[in-house]
C-alpha cells in the first residue's frame, strides 16, 4: 500500500477512535400539579441527586420554568426521560421530561 494511503486509512482511524460521543442534556419542565415531593423523589432516585441537589433544582424549575437535571449519552438520556414519564404517569402527574442535543 502506498504510504499516503497508509497514513490517510490510519489518520482516520484514530480520529474516528477519538472522537467523543454526542451529549444529551435531560431537563424536568414545571407545571401545576405535579407535588414538590414527588419531582425531588424523581430527582433522587433517577437522577442519583442528593436530598440537597434534589430540593434545589426542583425549586429552580418551579420558579423558572425548567431545570437541567444532569448530561448524558443518547441510550442513558433516552432511558432516564423513560423512566421519568412513566413513574410520572403510574402516579397520574403530568410530569413532563424531555432531552436536548449539547
Ligand atoms: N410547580 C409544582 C407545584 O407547585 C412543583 C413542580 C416543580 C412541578 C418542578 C414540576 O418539574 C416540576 N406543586
Amino acid at each position: 500500500m502506498p504510504e499516503r494511503k497508509f497514513r490517510e486509512l490510519f489518520e482516520d482511524m484514530t480520529a474516528n477512535k477519538l472522537k467523543l460521543p454526542p451529549m444529551f442534556k435531560v431537563y424536568l419542565l414545571n407545571d401545576d400539579y405535579t407535588t414538590m415531593d414527588f419531582v425531588v423523589t424523581v430527582l433522587e432516585t433517577i437522577f442519583h441527586k442528593t436530598a440537597a441537589e434534589a430540593t434545589q433544582i426542583m425549586l429552580h424549575v418551579h420558579k423558572q420554568g425548567s431545570g437541567l437535571c444532569g448530561v448524558y449519552t443518547r441510550d442513558i438520556a433516552e432511558t432516564k426521560v423513560a423512566r421519568v414519564r412513566e413513574l410520572a404517569e403510574t402516579n397520574d402527574f403530568p410530569l413532563m421530561c424531555m432531552m436536548e442535543e449539547e
